[in-house]
């Protein structure tokens, strides 16, 4: 039966990391709320944030349906699935490494959230300008660097090569790696002009994942939304300029 994910249509978002995990394994998924017809539908979303799935209530999207079993939340999510889908390391000590890897893009995720919406989620960037502004600057030039330095030494750091971040076979780590890196150069193309040299082994990552078949084929259909100013990596250029300018104070 094909996985059924629940994610709000119309953005990658964090339903993204999930998308690349299910795409690059070829799995059968249904993307419930992009779908038209009974048990489709954002409807069928709000349906189980409402309860229809109790006791099994999401918190928030994304969140996956297997049969019975519904798991919530992207690092959980993927933990769940990995091992099926052929994308979890097989030692227990890399695996658990791996999900710690996921739980920290799971942080770094939230601080890219930030940076356009430091104050409230429920409130309009636009109300939260200057506030956005302070904040990008300090992600750019402190967290950001601190987060892809990280990743980069987990790199070059793993003893099976530095073309995976653990084990010598792609993992769900590696497919979210991708998206923070494409993302991360699709809200602050300025910031991260030379980020390539800065952080090598994170590049040929991204670029092997780009080339990996099934992820080369569902870049390039209509299933990949493309990046907008309403998921979680937003082009602002205001608050692009504001880092390369904290970016050069530093330096
Ligand atoms: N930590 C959660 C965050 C989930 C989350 O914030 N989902 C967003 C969409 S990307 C949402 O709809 N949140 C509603 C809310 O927080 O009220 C995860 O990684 O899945």
């Amino acid at each position: 039966m094909a996985y059924e994910l629940f994610y709000w249509p119309g953005i990658q978002g964090r339903g993204e990391f999930v998308r690349l995990a299910l795409e690059a394994a070829g799995a059968p998924y249904v993307d419930v709320a992009r779908e038209r017809g009974a048990g489709r539908g954002v409807a069928a979303l709000t349906a189980i944030l409402e309860g229809r799935a109790a006791p099994f209530t999401p918190f928030a999207p994304p969140f996956l349906r297997d049969g019975e079993i519904i798991v919530s939340q992207v690092a959980n999510i993927l933990d769940y699935l990995a091992p099926k889908l052929g994308l979890a390391p097989r030692q227990e000590a890399r695996r658990v490494f791996a999900h710690g890897l996921q739980l920290t893009i799971t942080d770094l995720v939230a601080e890219v959230h930030d940076t356009h919406h430091p104050i409230a989620t429920d409130l309009y960037y636009e109300d939260q300008k200057k506030e956005a502004k302070a904040r990008a600057a300090a992600f750019l030039s402190e967290r950001a660097p601190k987060y892809l330095g990280y990743f980069e030494r987990v790199l070059a750091d793993n003893p099976a090569g530095k073309a995976h971040a653990v084990g010598d076979k792609l993992t769900t780590v590696d497919l979210s790696l991708f998206q923070v890196r494409v993302g991360l150069a699709y809200a602050f193309p300025r910031a991260f002009a030379g980020a390539d040299k800065l952080y090598p082994a994170l590049a040929a990552l991204a670029a092997k994942v780009a080339a990996q078949p099934n992820v080369a084929a569902y870049l390039a259909s209509e299933r990949r939304i493309p990046f907008n100013e309403s998921g979680i990596f937003r082009h602002y250029p205001e608050l692009d300029q504001a880092a390369a300018k904290a970016g050069r104070r530093k330096s």
